[in-house]
């Protein structure tokens, strides 16, 4: 055990209000908007395949250029509170959004810096404007900020100087001053979720980094910060040098997901973030980013894979430089919207199914709380992304259990299954391909407990 100043705090999980809420939230919408959004990924006639928001980078474009593109921030098409309805319609329960990504261009109109929103063309707060339309819409909202920061003179990747020294304090000086003025300015945000902070510079300072969790929170109670900030006094990030959990959940998990029968993740609280697009977060224009955006049944999969082992997905959504939503994106929304406004209850509120392995054809879930009236206990739900070629959805019951009733979660019609024996139940899957089905299960204590059952072998469980 090494003796750390600035390792993890406590290891149980927090059960504060906040942090069960934040757990049984299960699905955010991840918000990535700022200046990049107006160039897409052109710069001076030439595009540049990748990531918009790496254009200031990637193109090589100077301070002052890009800093020009503030003149053409107008908000023409900007509609906070539709982007919200959009969110909460699709079934996301919060919002983490963007308030100074990489280009170092904030949001709001900081008191700490010139480049913000309040030298654009409106000098509207922005950041408080979106904030106040998802908080209007019932959801949380999480302050994404970048600590590397391309425009600040004083951002340092590595610190080879004692001029590089000084010059990371000021940095850090300067980031706590904003990120105190975002707590003060936006009271009722839920989270702090950061970035940016692979840096050595950053990597040096884990005492900032401790210490400005430790500040947000005594101006948030009970504020949720992710992993991604944290480094220890030797450098480690996320997880301490002796391997704890540093923030209150883990954030590592980008554009990937753990295994589906990796079970050891559900130790911890997680979450993962994706795109829609192949690799950019914020908007491009190109056909190279539309060339494999993801469908409705894609996400859906990729939600309920995250809800069975017991983490939270972030999906992005990039506004085009005037604000508005890209259209296939508030379509993609929507869809995803109608599947959950008929399933959601194997998604929100939800987790692991206990006992009841990855079936390979898709996904369990199951009431977070159970045994709270609306669920009723016993309750899994399937979710069935992988229809089999033979039609035959095997369902492998956990030792104690037996299934007594299946119904679709959507309609709540019946569906007959055959019990082959005490652990192994088998119906007819669904046709066709499409959206993912949920068959509601109602399991309770077998009459008569199953023998011995041979481990199977085509599941790898770790
Ligand atoms: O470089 C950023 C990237 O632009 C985006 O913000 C993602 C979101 O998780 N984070 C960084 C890469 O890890």
């Amino acid at each position: 055990m090494i003796e750390l100043l600035y390792g993890a705090g406590p290891q149980e999980r927090r059960q504060d209000p906040a942090m069960r809420a934040f757990r049984a939230d299960r699905f955010g919408q991840f918000v990535h908007w700022g200046l990049y959004a107006l160039p897409a990924g052109t710069w001076q006639g030439r595009t540049i395949d990748f990531a918009a928001e790496f254009l200031m980078h990637s193109a090589g474009v100077s301070c002052e250029d890009w800093a020009a593109l503030a003149a053409d921030f107008t908000l023409d098409g900007f509609d906070p509170a539709l982007w919200a309805r959009t969110a909460k319609r699709m079934g996301a329960r919060y919002v983490t959004v963007t308030t100074k990504h990489h280009d170092g261009f904030s949001l709001w109109p900081s008191a700490f810096s010139d480049f913000t929103v309040a030298a654009t063309p409106s000098g509207r707060d922005v950041l408080g404007e979106i904030v106040s339309a998802y908080r209007a819409e019932g959801l949380a909202v999480h302050l994404y900020y970048s600590v590397l920061d391309w425009h600040h003179p004083d951002w340092r990747y590595a610190l080879d100087t004692d001029d590089d020294r000084t010059a990371f304090d000021r940095y850090l000086a300067f980031a706590t001053n904003q990120l105190v003025e975002l707590a003060e300015r936006y009271p009722d945000v839920r989270g702090f979720w950061f970035d940016g902070t692979w840096d050595e510079s950053v990597k040096a300072h884990g005492r900032w980094t401790h210490e400005i969790e430790r500040i947000l929170k005594a101006r948030i109670p009970g504020a949720i910060v992710n992993s991604r900030l944290r480094a220890d006094d030797l450098g480690a990030r996320h997880f301490d040098s002796n391997g704890a959990l540093m923030g209150d959940y883990e954030s590592g998990y980008e554009r990937r997901l753990p295994a589906p029968w990796d079970r050891s993740v559900t130790a911890r609280d997680w979450e993962a973030c994706a795109t829609i697009t192949q690799a950019t977060w914020g908007f491009h224009h190109s056909a190279w980013a539309d060339r494999g955006r993801k469908t409705p049944a894609q996400i859906v999969e990729q939600l309920v894979q995250t809800v069975s082992l017991g983490g939270n997905l972030l999906l992005n959504f990039g506004p085009r430089g005037d604000g508005s939503l890209v259209p296939s994106e508030a379509e993609l929304a929507d869809r995803v919207g109608a599947w959950m406004e008929a399933n959601g209850a194997a998604v929100h509120h939800s987790g692991p199914a206990e006992g009841w392995d990855y079936p390979g054809w898709g996904f369990y879930t199951a009431p977070m709380d159970p045994g709270a009236a609306d669920t009723g206990s016993g309750l899994v739900h399937a979710i069935v992304t992988r229809i089999p070629v033979s039609g035959i959805l095997t369902i492998d019951v956990p030792p104690g259990l037996e299934v007594h009733k299946i119904r679709s979660l959507a309609d709540g019609t019946s569906v007959p299954f055959t019990a082959l024996d005490a652990r192994t139940v088998q119906l007819d899957s669904p046709a066709s391909a499409g959206m993912p089905l949920v068959y509601a299960i109602e399991a309770g204590p077998a009459e008569e407990p199953g023998g011995l059952r041979e481990p199977n072998p085509d599941v790898a469980l770790v």
